[in-house]
């Protein structure tokens, strides 16, 4: 086997080419065997074989370092850096799906939200220069459809404009994101990948190098000589084949194998399914609403919304911020979009939900898939970070399901409001439904007992469910409530919360500026003295691992929330 010889990238660099095929082909065989069983990103990774292996032979990572967009298609990279065999891929205490500075010096970038590496490079590049190394070449990996966003023009704004400083754009053009690359950009590599017109990057001032056969490695090595040898700022246009040998991520009609789940998972209805079922129902009553997604049309659950209504479906691209503010105009225009997106990247667009919708008070429906905890994607795709920024926006309204009819419900309360609403839910399967006992205010009650309310915020409901029947063999009566509304606070709840003798809020939100710290505000602004206490997500960067162990972790299981209630009680 080459692959176990190829220990680190002087290794790589001191075979000879006749090796290679064979070198690639092993590498392709490990990911299929590996990623079909631990889950992750197998389309993206067999399509930059060549590419990686090409790099590593003419740059000297870490010395010369290479920034992976996104960071989604590294698994390569790794295996040529010493872990060739991915252990723990996505597992707890396993590697990273993504670069990882704990792991290697040859990572140097694991933000994993698209659209940075541009950035990075012009930062590292004038850093270089700054620090004495400008003999060095700092290097970026980027996607067409990570070239869609628009941080990327922003830095090619500066990378063009300074000649002097070079640096190596590598353009890992595979005509897709999730789906085919979508607009004037993906046009325009389109055309250059068939050999018609001048680059835009020429005519901002860089130089270009391609089109390339991305899997043909004496090619793309001899390209990335020259790209390093002009010692200026440089695009390399290598064209490649997402999910290469691999027929079924080749043919990804359905967006399935940009990531895959691991072999052996369960395939209940998702929260995802809930809502694009919900969102065709809506479609054909309200022809004013219109969906918004920002290149993940399957994930998020619009394909068959787009399918049906072509013309009221709008793909931005990789451009949440375009998308929110698109929204706006859509809804000053007349009609009310629905933004589809992972509740970790609206983080990118937080300005926009501030000014350009909230500050208009404009009805646009917010849809966070994937909020709270996320799983085997690690730090930057856990979905911790929204309500802390959304209970900042005036006037933006906020609901959790608990269920699929709550999702369905709350969706279409969203869509009938005239002003910004918001509804998150998990990356998980939707669950047994929980009815209702009783009502407070807006709120469901779901478990009914005197001493303790346990304020239970979306799909935690069951948990916190749980936990009042485990404390009630205890002795310890609990209500369970599902406030539906986060936000706005409910004014009887808040009253309600007068009665008891503890009040326990649950959210898989980090804790800082989650829902406990907006009701234990609401409290005390109505003199309620009710002593509270919040079992959240902790305020830190949380590692991949399984969800359900990752909740446990932080107390958000049933027994977690049942000693939170003891603790403080007994
Ligand atoms: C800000 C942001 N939005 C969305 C995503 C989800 N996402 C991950 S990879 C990807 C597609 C990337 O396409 P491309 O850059 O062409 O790389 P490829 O997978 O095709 O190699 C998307 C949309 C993300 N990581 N970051």
């Amino acid at each position: 086997m080459l692959l176990e010889t190829v220990s680190s990238p002087e290794r790589l660099r001191a075979l000879p080419e006749s090796d290679l095929p064979a070198l690639a082909a092993e590498i392709r065989s490990a990911l299929i065997g590996t990623v079909t069983r631990t889950g992750g990103h197998l389309g993206p990774n067999l399509g930059v074989v060549e590419l990686t292996i090409a790099l590593h032979r003419v740059f000297e990572s870490p010395q010369d370092p290479i920034i992976w967009d996104t960071g989604h298609q590294a698994y390569v990279h790794k295996m040529l850096t010493g872990r060739a065999s991915l252990d723990g891929l996505r597992q707890a205490g396993g590697l990273s799906g993504y670069p990882s500075r704990a792991e290697s010096p040859h990572d140097v970038v694991e933000n994993s939200h698209a659209s940075t590496s541009l950035s990075y490079l012009d930062g590292m590049a004038r850093a270089l220069v700054l620090t004495g190394q400008g003999e060095r070449t700092a290097v970026a990996v980027i996607g067409d459809g990570a070239l869609t966003g628009g941080m990327c023009w922003e830095a090619l704004n500066n990378i063009a404009a300074a000649p002097e400083r070079p640096v190596v754009v590598v353009l890992n053009d595979n005509g897709r994101s999730y789906a085919p690359t979508v607009g004037a950009v993906g046009n325009h590599l389109a055309a250059l990948a068939g050999g018609s017109g001048r680059s835009v990057f020429e005519q901002l001032g860089m130089a270009y190098i391609g089109p390339v056969d991305g899997h043909d490695v004496p090619a793309v090595e001899a390209a990335l000589r020259k790209a390093r040898d002009l010692r200026m700022p440089t695009v390399v246009h290598c064209l490649t084949r997402k999910g290469y040998g691999f027929p079924a991520a080749e043919d990804d009609e359905f967006e399935k194998m940009h990531t895959i789940s691991p072999s052996g998972s369960a395939a209940g209805e998702t929260w995802t399914d809930v809502f694009a079922s919900e969102m065709l129902a809506i479609g054909e009553q309200r022809p004013d609403v219109v969906a918004l997604t920002a290149a993940m049309p399957g994930p998020t659950g619009l394909r068959a919304f787009a399918d049906r209504w072509p013309s009221r479906f709008v793909d931005v691209g990789i451009a949440e911020q375009h998308a929110v503010t698109c929204a706006a105009g859509l809804a000053t225009g007349g009609l009310h979009p629905v933004v589809c997106v992972y509740a970790t990247f609206l983080n990118r667009a937080f300005d926009q939900v501030l000014m350009d919708v909230g500050l208009h008070g404009l009805p646009v429906t917010f849809v966070l898939d994937r909020a709270g905890v996320t799983g085997s994607d690690g730090p930057s795709h856990h979905g911790m970070w929204d309500l802390t920024l959304l209970g900042t926006v005036p006037g933006m309204r906020v609901a959790a399901p608990r269920d699929g009819d709550a999702l369905r419900a709350e969706l279409r309360e969203a869509v009938a409001h005239d002003g910004p609403s918001a509804v998150r839910f998990p990356k998980a399967d939707v669950g047994p439904a929980l009815a209702a006992l009783d009502r407070i205010g807006t709120a469901d009650v779901l478990r009914r007992g005197s001493s303790v309310l346990i304020v239970a915020v979306g799909a935690c409901a069951g948990a916190a469910c749980a936990a009042a029947d485990e404390l009630c063999r205890d002795g310890i009566a609990a209500t369970v409530v599902d406030p539906r509304w986060l936000l706005p606070v409910d004014s009887a709840l808040v009253a309600a919360a007068a009665g008891y003798d503890l009040v326990v809020t649950v959210e898989d939100n980090g804790g800082h500026g989650g829902y406990g710290d907006v009701f234990t505000r609401a409290l005390r602004a109505a003199g309620v003295a009710t002593p509270l206490r919040t079992v959240a997500l902790a305020q830190r960067f949380l590692p991949h691992g399984s969800r359900g162990a990752i909740l446990t972790e932080h107390g958000l299981d049933g027994p977690g929330i049942a000693a939170t209630v003891r603790s403080a009680v007994l």
